[in-house]
């Protein structure tokens, strides 16, 4: 009796590692496609597309508190986790009853092909990677489970455990491969990298005053004034990283247009390009966190783009599209007036990395990232804001997106520090406004101010500092802003959705 039981639990094992095999070598061999086909149309990619833009803003600040910009691994490993638990289910359920698990995976290769072909952006061929995992892991799980049959005892003859060992294993390892050759084919693709290590930037027409040497205060532990592109924060939608030939590119003007502009890169490339200091921050940025950049653009000023389309004096928005079909709301006023509202293709002396929205992205000083800073863009809409909404209005956002008063404090970083002189440092921003000081308070003591570094400009975050004798015991160190418009920093805590964190930063530390 016990050994029928064994028995039937090892056949369950048998037939879960069926089913798992079989899921392994369909992605194998989708990936595979995806990659000589059309990279962005990868099963793993389109589902993760999908649920992405399916997320609710809570299930994003949630996403991003817990893991930053490690949130695309969090989201392909989650959905990987998913993958074997119903790979194994299918498995299990075709032993006990032909064609169930079939279906199952049947199933996820069909729902690989829709999320597929409703990508925005998606390729003639965009239905092949799922089309292909489905039938491959159909075929696998009916062809391994036919081989479990006889050694569960639901079948007559040709009982032979090794050989369905062999075949079970076989199938994974040949998916496994697939995977890997695949990966190795994608990044054979990647001439684009090429394309951009050989741009050569044009001068900028007008460039930026020099940073001041009074800008960076030096202190260990705290942010530098200028972000290298290496340490630039990146949050976007994108889990395969738009790869755009400028050959390729072009932004069309349009909507409430006198006439449409569409504009090429060499055009673009021969236009004046201004250089500008502007701090880039994320509205999924929490009280004290890191989604916040300053860099050296370059770029045309996009007044000029719009003067040259004549816009409607009805219009109040335009609303940026990307290649990959994100969209962002900007107030029409942020890009006409006289701030550095750049199209820019330049980000601390290099080309734009890819990540960060290669050839061509917007810059907006002022407004958060998710209603101004447009990667990959490909298209200008001039609109109004009761006409249409950016990608994120729908999912909880607001559709404005100015930027808040914020500061933070960097050092002591780590939570403790010895006993004596110290020094309490951090970042304090509030882009196109300006911060007028900073002050710093420890264990609800009085406030005081703190020393402003030189701000690189209005549109710039700006370190600060406070010298503090550091007494044993365990502090608490918060801080708040003052703008250059004289609001203090508000004290009310907000969540990020939907228009931004806000509060103060406070930090425990012990001091030794
Ligand atoms: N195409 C595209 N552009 C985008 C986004 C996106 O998801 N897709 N996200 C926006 C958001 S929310 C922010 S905060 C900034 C971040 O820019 P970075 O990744 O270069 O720091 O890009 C903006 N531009
Ligand atoms: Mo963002």
């Amino acid at each position: 009796m016990t050994h029928a039981i064994v028995d039937k639990r090892t056949d369950r094992l048998r037939s879960a590692a069926a089913g798992l095999s079989a899921a392994v070598v369909g992605v194998g061999f989708a990936e595979l496609v995806a990659a000589i086909v059309e990279p962005a149309a990868s099963p793993f990619a389109v589902i993760g597309g999908g649920l992405i833009d399916l997320a609710p803003a809570w299930a994003k600040d949630t996403a991003i508190a817990l893991f930053g910009t490690g949130d695309k691994i969090a989201l392909l490993t989650g959905i990987a986790v998913v993958l074997v638990v119903v790979a194994a289910a299918a498995g299990l359920l075709e032993l006990r009853r032909s064609g169930i698990g079939a279906t199952i995976l049947g199933g996820l290769g069909a729902l690989a092909v829709v999320a597929a072909m409703i990508r925005p952006g998606a390729g003639p061929f965009a239905w092949l990677p799922g089309l292909v995992a489905g039938v491959v892991a159909v075929i696998a799980v009916r062809l391994l489970i036919r081989r479990l049959r006889p050694i569960a005892g639901l079948a007559p003859d040709g009982v032979d455990r090794r050989r369905f060992l062999i075949w079970t294993a076989g199938t994974a390892a040949v998916g496994v491969v697939s995977l890997i050759v695949g990966n190795i084919a994608r990044g054979a693709t990647r001439s684009i990298d090429v394309v951009r290590s050989a741009l050569q930037l044009p001068k900028a027409t007008r460039t930026a005053p020099a940073v001041p040497a009074e800008a960076e205060l030096d202190i260990p532990g705290l942010a530098p004034v200028v972000t290298s592109n290496i340490d630039f924060y990146r949050i976007d939608t994108a889990l395969i990283v738009p790869r755009i030939d400028p050959a390729d590119w072009s932004l069309r003007i349009h909507g409430m247009v006198d006439r449409e502009v569409v504009i090429s890169w060499d055009e673009l490339l021969a236009l004046p390009m201004d250089e500008a200091d502007v701090t880039l921050a994320c509205v999924s940025n929490e009280v004290g966190g890191s989604l916040i950049g300053n860099a050296r653009w370059l770029g045309h000023p996009i007044r000029d783009l719009l003067a040259r389309a004549g816009v409607s004096a009805d219009a109040d928005m335009v609303l940026s599209t990307s290649s990959d079909g994100f969209t962002a709301s900007t107030p029409l006023e942020a890009l006409t007036d006289d701030r550095d509202a750049l199209l820019a293709i330049g980000m601390n002396g290099e080309p734009l990395p890819m990540e960060h929205g290669f050839p061509v992205r917007m810059v907006v000083p002022g407004l958060y990232g998710y209603v101004s800073a447009t990667k990959w863009v490909t298209q200008l809409e001039v609109t109004r804001f009761d006409k249409a909404m950016g990608y994120w209005t729908p999912r909880g956002w607001s559709d404005h997106g100015p930027i808040k008063l914020q500061s933070r404090i960097d050092v002591p970083r780590g939570g403790s520090v010895d006993a004596g002189e110290s020094v309490i440092a951090g970042m304090a921003w509030q882009q196109h406004v300006g911060v007028e000081g900073v002050e710093v308070r420890v264990d609800d003591g009085d406030w005081q101010r703190a020393e402003l570094a030189d701000a690189i400009s209005a549109d710039t975050w700006v370190q600060w500092s406070l010298p503090w004798t550091a007494e044993s015991g365990r502090h608490t160190i918060e801080c708040r802003a003052i703008s250059v418009e004289g609001e203090t920093q508000t004290d009310q805590p907000a969540a990020p959705a939907p228009n931004g964190a806000q509060g103060w930063h406070r930090i425990e530390v012990s001091v030794g």
